[in-house]
């Protein structure tokens, strides 16, 4: 099938790259965003996101004229739905007394119901958004059928998962291998054919139900195995054994490789995904829902142990480092340490937040300070809560110079392995016990 122009839906962290990427290769690319700042962004020539090589990608796109950024979809070959799927915020699923997440579909449906009026017989539309299982066949279908035409019949659908990691986004988005599920052989087909434009990693085609599942397991399998890593850093804690230290031995075992414990998961995706499964099937998923409640603990078991280590928080001065939900990425979105900040701040702290890739992080009621040093000038304590390159890097020498603060919190082993007291600080670590007794473990 040939793909002379195409219109992405949603211009976010995956639409924006992929209809860039789409139009680098010769494609005439109909970007599409309901946000009407983005369209200006985007045509004043700037990014409204992070991501290392975007900018210079979008710019390209934009002058060859390949792109062309607008707020409704119009006719083309092929339509990408890549918008948002966060879950509501205002209620909540209930089974056998336990409360779950719900997932948000309204940006979904709205894009299916933009594109119905401009579907032609031949047209293929890809739904990238992860969505709970079946929504392609049960959701977008109906509603694109709107137009008269018959799914699979009239025209092609499939689903197609993104896949790629926030920090490396246009390399995996086309060197990571792609999953293509069809409500139809042919519609499976057709997206292989899309996506070949431009993937170099394998293109391996399916059902639309599968490849949505095949989504939501990557996730919650990532989900899981943090919320164990996690587990262990409290058991560690509790038993005199430094979790880092413990991981590592264990991970030499050729068929064991543990993640690593940290303020918890946060970002658009891991803490969200997995709540899809349990929505459509809570009384087969009780793994999942407890991981989910251990890695949504996680910025608590972090304040214990910033009380653990400062006692009563009350007018306390504390520099919390980071604040993005990863390291080297600016996204703020569901971020445990910004949980954690709040916390202190609700026992009374007087926290001074500092986010080196979005210096102005515009979260209301949390004080971010535009530099390192503002945050550090008075402190008494500083936590670390994102592995940040330009943060872990920071020597004792160094912090020792821009901040009187001697106590030291460190929430994701960024600072472990430095010798710390010998520079006259205390360090307190995530997962390795204050009472640790080296004569007798
Ligand atoms: N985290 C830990 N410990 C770890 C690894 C991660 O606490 O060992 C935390 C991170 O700090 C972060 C959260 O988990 O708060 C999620 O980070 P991540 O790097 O695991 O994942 P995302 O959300 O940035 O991207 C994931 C990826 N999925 C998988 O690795 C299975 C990516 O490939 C997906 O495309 C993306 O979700 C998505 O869009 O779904």
């Amino acid at each position: 099938m040939r793909f002379d122009k195409i219109c992405v839906l949603g211009l976010g962290y995956i639409g924006l790259p992929t209809a860039s990427t789409f139009a680098a290769n010769g494609v005439q690319v109909v970007g599409v965003d309901i946000d009407l700042r983005i369209v200006e962004t985007l045509r004043r020539g700037e990014i409204h996101i992070h991501e290392p090589g975007l900018r210079t990608l979008v710019e390209a796109a934009i002058k060859s004229g390949n792109l062309r950024v607008e707020n409704l979809p119009e006719e083309a070959d092929a339509f990408i739905i890549a918008v948002p799927t966060p879950f509501f915020h205002d209620k909540t699923g209930e089974y056998n007394g336990e409360t779950y997440k719900l997932a948000d579909m309204r940006a979904v449906t709205s894009a299916a119901e933009a594109i119905a009026p401009h579907l032609r017989k031949g047209n293929l539309v890809v739904l990238e958004s992860t969505s709970p299982p079946r929504t392609t066949v049960d959701l977008v279908a109906p509603i694109l059928e709107i137009s008269g035409l018959k799914a699979g019949a009239d025209f092609n659908l499939a689903y197609s998962p993104e896949r790629v990691l926030p920090g490396q986004i246009l390399r995996e988005l086309i060197d990571n291998a792609r999953v293509i599920g069809g409500v139809t052989p042919e519609s499976a087909q057709a997206g292989y054919d899309l996506y070949s434009i431009f993937v170099r990693g394998e293109i391996v085609k399916t059902d639309a139900t599968t490849a949505e599942m095949v989504k939501l397991m990557e996730n919650t399998y990532r989900d899981v195995n943090i919320a164990i890593a996690n587990e262990f850093s409290r058991l560690a804690d509790r038993f005199g054994v430094d979790v880092w230290e413990a991981i590592s031995l264990a991970n030499r075992h050729p068929r064991v490789k543990i993640l690593s414990p940290g303020p918890g998961v946060g970002g658009h995706c891991i803490s969200v995904d997995p709540w899809f499964l349990v929505e459509t099937a809570p009384d087969l998923t009780p793994l999942i829902y407890a991981s989910r409640q251990v890695n949504d603990s996680q910025p608590h078991y972090v304040f214990d142990l910033v009380q653990r280590a400062l006692g009563s928080l009350k007018g306390r001065k504390i520099a919390a480092l980071g604040l993005a939900y990863k390291p080297d990425v600016d996204d703020l979105r569901e971020s445990p340490a910004v949980e954690v900040v709040q916390l202190l701040q609700d026992a009374g702290a007087l926290v001074k937040a500092f986010e080196p890739f979005k210096p102005v992080a515009g979260i209301p009621g949390i004080d971010a300070v535009p530099t390192l040093g503002e945050s550090l000038a008075d402190a008494e304590a500083v936590i670390l809560l994102v592995n940040h390159s330009s943060l872990k890097d920071l020597s004792p020498e160094k912090l020792k110079s821009i901040t009187p603060a001697r106590i030291l919190i460190d929430t994701i082993n960024g600072w472990g392995g430095r010798d710390w007291e010998d520079a006259g600080f205390t360090l307190h670590r995530l997962g390795v016990s204050e009472n640790r007794d080296n004569s007798k473990r």
